[in-house]
């Protein structure tokens, strides 16, 4: 911890000097245009953040620091928490020193175990793991600095003990959540030792052959664990905490907006579609019944859940990742098997048609499938699984936006007549 903080103080000391100079010396120049028609579909393109903590190449897909995701899947949450806040993999002792201090934090309050006992079983586990999450704003360190009048260029070093808080608790919280709101089952305590994904793997109860289960959630995490600072969810939560607020209320912003069914629900979406299909054909369809049957669906005008996507527009690393991974464990189980038959079908079929322009499979398109192979039978779960992962990377994020800009996000809107007196104007 004491390593993380020393080097986040210097790298953020380093940020800030730079930006100021970038400000001043090209602050007047433009980067992007918005054209008409950005305005009117979802800001396609159109850069409104800076991240430095990873980057989507539209055709090679994500790096987290400039290295290819697949090259960090043997990554403990720890490591690459320390690589997404610093741009460096942490040695192995200071690795360990962070587990010890996240392992340390991880005890739950209380009230918050009572508070998830006490959520309604029919609510959806995201709108619970939300709820769990803003509740532990009553400890927020940033709150209680800022109640003191701390000065703003130390608001970081409180957004990073609220974030290793988080960082400790939501994997249990989620898996409480699992276990008893879900399962009804009891908890399982957090085990000294194992670190962020496999004591998250082993909270959640799950049998674990040959260690498979828990390396598959070692590289379920790292595959969710970032992309980019201006996905729905993550910039949700930037644009919460830019008004001066907590992590805790950030991530439970950004945990509402990925519960969405175009964000990260697809991934329960494309299981419940793929256990249709099962269901429909009772098994794995023929090549062409499967062609018939997406067909028909398309003609209809209904979205295929994990396909597609805002920013890539070539395969997805991270689909290969866990489709490789499940090639090996489990190449002829029907849901991995529909899985890859719809890779194949859909994207073919979303080419000929033209329309969209990332005819391939998402990580959406897979995760689901590994867990329910695993024996995660509880769909609604998923997106509790994603947003888990992706923690890190907010967390970091949101660190070190702290440090940084601290600008209140307030961009304009226009009226459709200023629209259009603009576009004639500029034309
Ligand atoms: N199935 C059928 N039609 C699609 C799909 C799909 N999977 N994806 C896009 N289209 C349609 C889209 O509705 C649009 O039609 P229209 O012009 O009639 O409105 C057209 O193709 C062009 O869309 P794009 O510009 O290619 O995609 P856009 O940037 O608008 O949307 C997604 C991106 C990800 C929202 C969209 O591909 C989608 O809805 N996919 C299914 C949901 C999903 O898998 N989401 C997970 C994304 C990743 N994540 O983890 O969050
Ligand atoms: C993803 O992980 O693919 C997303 O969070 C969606 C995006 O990048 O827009």
């Amino acid at each position: 911890m004491e390593a993380l903080r020393s080097i986040l103080a210097e790298k953020i000391a380093a940020w800030r000097t730079e930006n100021k100079h970038l400000i001043q010396t090209l602050g007047g120049n433009a980067v992007s245009q918005v054209m008409v028609k950005d305005l009117f579909r979802g800001m396609r393109g159109v850069p409104v953040v800076v991240c430095d903590t990873s980057r989507v190449d539209p055709e090679a897909g994500l790096f987290i620091r400039e290295r290819p995701v697949n090259d960090l899947l043997h990554c403990s949450g720890e490591a690459l928490f320390y690589l997404l806040c610093t741009g460096e993999l942490p040695e192995a002792a200071v690795e360990q020193a962070l587990r010890e201090e996240i392992e340390r934090r991880s005890k739950l309050p209380d009230d918050i175990r009572k508070g998830i006992e006490d959520l309604p079983e029919d609510l959806h586990p995201m709108a619970q793991l939300s709820i769990a999450t803003l509740m532990m704003q009553r400890e927020s360190a940033f709150q209680a600095a800022y109640g003191r009048e701390a000065p703003r260029s130390e608001y970081w070093e409180y957004m990073l003990e609220d974030a290793l808080n988080l960082l400790a608790r939501l994997p249990v919280i989620a898996a409480g959540i699992y276990r008893r709101k879900l399962r009804g089952l009891d908890w399982i305590e957090p085990q000294a030792g194992l670190g962020f994904s496999i004591n998250f793997a082993r909270m959640l109860g799950l049998s674990n052959p040959d260690g498979h289960f828990e390396e598959f959630i070692r590289r379920f995490v790292v595959v969710h664990s970032d992309h980019e600072g201006a996905n729905a969810s993550v910039l949700t939560a930037r644009i919460t905490h830019s008004a001066l607020t907590d992590v805790f209320a950030a991530a439970s912003g950004a945990m509402n907006c990925l519960a969405g069914h175009l964000h990260g629900r697809a991934n329960q979406e494309s299981i419940q579609f793929i256990l249709e299909i099962e269901q429909r054909f009772g098994g794995i369809p023929t090549e062409a019944d499967l062609t018939a049957f997406i067909r028909e669906q398309l003609d209809n005008k209904r979205i295929i859940p994990g396909f597609g996507h805002a920013v890539l527009r070539g395969p997805d690393p991270r689909y290969r990742a866990l489709s490789q991974f499940g090639r090996q464990l489990c190449p002829d189980c029907a849901v991995f098997a529909i899985a890859g038959l719809l890779e194949k079908v859909v994207t073919s079929e979303l080419k000929s048609r033209g329309k969209v322009q990332n005819p391939y499979p998402n990580i959406d398109g897979i995760s689901g499938a590994l867990l329910h192979y695993f024996g995660m039978t509880e769909h609604a779960f998923y997106t509790v699984m994603f947003s888990v992962a992706q923690s890190l990377g907010l967390c970091a994020q949101l660190v070190i936006e702290s440090g940084l800009t601290a600008a209140l996000f307030r961009p304009r809107s226009v009226t459709r007549e200023q629209v259009r007196r603009l576009a004639e104007k500029n034309s």
